[in-house]
């Protein structure tokens, strides 16, 4: 018996049964507008249930920052937990049945086993995620001073050692690609030499790359900075795109869109790697400042179109190898985990529909003709479009929640899991 018994299909069924009216009104009066426009609402829908993201491991516990972290009731206590958690997000969403797993943190003791409880409950594993930003329990060697870039050889073996065992790993969950991201980098002038740091880093990236298992993907992500606070290994999408031409046609950038400067346009970097054929995916999240990791579209959701009015308009311009991996990368903590997952997976899908509403057709007049002003309203006509009926008819198609968060909170789904998990001592601050 699934320990997500709380969250019964048939306690969704019956919560969307008492909101299917008004769902039925909400739609038909949106048929009626979006007609007027000659747009096929049921084609909307069919887009918003085919769509996906994978959901980060480290989401459904409690995120912190390095001055605190705040447990919440019921964490799960391992990875079989946040299976179950992960199922939970996908019973309400119905979009998110892959999960992205990051060793040490989730390493199973048996991948069989592991397999199967997630493939019981529809879920697979989806990029892996290596982790030489912390020293690991067993491992000799720190990286206090850095990883596949260290300028020790004994301390880049261990980290290159860690990746390999990753795609180990991931081959025997059925994964089929890994996301490598460092910390290392240096927070003095002076402290690394900047160029030999970076081909200590490709050189040990070629060891990686040369070990990917058939048809998989190697996703390098980039970062402005923290941990390191004056220079970073990795610090831009350009060091990225080198690095991964470098490596070789499995070899792609990922963004995470905290992960850039303030007022960066990251849209115009996603169009970029779309146009040099590397976009390999990305960790969506917002921010208003640094790498906050807060939920997607929560603050910046034009930012969030924008970036899928890229994504959409290659996917329709058939962009040859356009396969883009969608994944959330947060850290929530002040929220249920599971209700930001979910309303943030929500927001995903809404700026994905919404991008498919754009006339392109008339945006590209607009273009062609250098009229500024309605190039834009052309985009805020489908942004200011609240497509929120198309989305909660997919979902209940897909037998996913109209309204997920209040059907999750009337679950007592948290209620059951504080009963079930007693709390278990963490330590005081960091990001999981
Ligand atoms: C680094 C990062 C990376 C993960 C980590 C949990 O900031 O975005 O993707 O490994 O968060
Ligand atoms: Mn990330």
């Amino acid at each position: 018996m699934h320990s997500s018994a709380p969250l019964t299909d048939a306690h969704i069924q019956e919560a969307n049964a008492s909101r299917a009216a008004t769902l039925k009104e909400d739609y038909e009066h949106l048929t009626l507008q979006l007609a007027r426009r000659g747009v096929a609402i049921e084609r909307l829908v069919d887009q918003a249930m085919a769509f996906r993201v994978a959901v980060p491991s480290w989401g459904v516990g409690a995120g912190g920052t390095r001055f605190a972290r705040f447990g919440i009731a019921g964490e799960p206590r391992n990875v079989f937990e946040k299976l179950d958690d992960c199922e939970a997000v996908f019973k309400l969403t119905r979009v998110t049945p892959g999960i992205s797993l990051h060793i040490p943190w989730d390493k199973p003791d048996n991948a069989r086993e592991l397999r199967e409880f997630a493939r019981a409950r529809g879920l697979f594993f989806d990029s892996m995620n290596s982790n030489t930003f912390q020293d690991q329990p067993g491992k000799p060697l720190s990286y206090k001073f850095g990883s596949l870039s260290h300028t020790d050889s004994a301390v880049r073996r261990q980290a290159v050692e860690h990746n390999l065992e990753c795609l180990v790993i991931g081959a025997a969950l059925g994964a089929r690609s890994h996301t490598v991201w460092i910390g290392d980098g240096g927070n003095f002038p002076g402290q690394v030499h900047l160029r030999s740091a970076l081909s200590r880093y490709l050189n040990s990236l070629r060891e990686i790359y040369a070990a990917l298992p058939d048809g998989w993907r190697l996703f390098i992500e980039h970062k402005l900075y923290e941990p390191a606070f004056y220079s970073t290994v990795l610090n831009d999408w350009g060091t990225s795109y080198y690095c991964a031409t470098e490596l070789g046609e499995r070899a792609y950038s990922l963004v995470d869109l905290g992960h850039h400067a303030p007022n960066v346009n990251v849209e115009l970097i996603v169009a970029r790697l779309i146009q040099f054929g590397k976009l390999g995916g990305f960790h969506f999240n917002d921010s208003q400042y640094g790498d906050d990791d807060l939920d997607a579209g929560a603050i910046k959701p034009f930012q969030l179109f924008l970036i899928f009015n890229e994504l959409v308009d290659a996917e329709l311009s058939r962009v040859p190898g356009f396969a883009p991996a969608y994944m959330l990368d947060q850290s929530h903590n002040v929220t249920d985990p599971i209700e930001s997952l979910v309303t943030s997976s929500v927001e995903l899908v809404r700026a994905y529909v919404q991008a498919h509403l754009v006339d392109r057709e008339a945006l590209a007049g607009f273009q062609e003709a250098n009229d500024p002003l309605m190039a834009l309203q052309t985009l805020k006509q489908a942004f200011t479009t609240d497509v929120t009926p198309i989305l909660a008819t997919a979902r209940a198609r897909a037998g996913g929640a109209i309204d997920p968060v209040a059907v999750y909170r009337s679950s007592g789904y948290r209620r059951q899991k504080a009963a079930e998990r007693p709390p278990v001592a963490r330590a005081g601050a960091g990001i999981v």
